[in-house]
């Protein structure tokens, strides 16, 4: 056997208390209910969220299955003004350019409904801005590349579960995607191995905010049962 250099057993017993068929109908409709109130949301509250809670839905993602438990993500989460203002010009800057003729003519045509524009003022109002790298490899010790696996994959499945703990907290996120990104990798000092995934401001909502009045895909568009 090789040595895992731990004492901790390889497997442990796991255990999850055995619903009944209505405990497992009534909670699956409660968490799609609670689910489906979720929006991303542009128009931020400058009110503070506290340190703690960010660190339990950051914490919350980082519980994501990994491709060999690589867990190849990392989470910078951003209060201080300075730095936000710093994220802002430089995702401005690249927005001009993406709005200015970088996206095509369709694409523009397909964000008309969601009236977004180059100015992101809200990667300042936010308090929180959480920048979401994946680490392409991991680099050891004696900084040699050792491989990671699925990692768009992992790093995504953790975004999603940092969304879904973010509105079940009471907050709001926008994904925010300024491409090309790697202004965030240079302004938070990244090491060589991670790339940035998703900016995404999180907050509380302005109580003026309007979202976009949309529709989601019917049930018979999402679904196909083979049963
Ligand atoms: N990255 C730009 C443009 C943008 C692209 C898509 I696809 C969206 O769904 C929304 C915006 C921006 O963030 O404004």
């Amino acid at each position: 056997m090789k040595e895992s250099g731990s004492d901790a057993p390889p497997f442990i017993r796991y255990y999850r208390p055995e619903l009944d068929d209505d405990q497992l109908l009534a909670r699956s409709k409660k968490f799609r209910e609670e689910l489906s109130e979720r929006r991303s949301v542009r128009h931020f509250s400058p009110r503070p969220v506290a340190k703690e809670v960010i660190e339990h839905v950051i914490l919350t993602a980082a519980s994501a299955p990994s491709g060999a438990h690589k867990q190849p993500w990392t989470f910078c989460a951003i209060s201080d003004p300075l730095i936000k203002s710093e994220i802002r010009q430089a995702a401005e800057l690249e927005e001009k350019q993406n709005y200015g003729g970088r996206m095509s003519a369709a694409w523009l045509d397909d964000l008309e409904p969601f009236a977004t524009n180059w100015q992101k003022p809200m990667l300042e109002t936010a308090p929180w801005l959480i920048v979401v790298f994946r680490q392409m490899y991991t680099l050891s010790d004696h900084e040699e590349k050792v491989k990671n696996y699925y990692v768009s994959e992992s790093v995504g499945i953790a975004t999603g579960i940092l969304l879904a703990a973010i509105h079940q907290v009471g907050l709001v996120a926008l994904t925010h995607t300024p491409s090309p990104m790697n202004f965030l990798e240079r302004i938070l000092n990244r090491p060589s191995n991670e790339r940035a995934f998703l900016l995404i401001p999180v907050g509380h909502p302005d109580p003026e905010a309007l979202v976009p009045n949309l529709n989601r895909k019917k049930v018979g568009e999402v679904l196909h049962w083979h049963i």
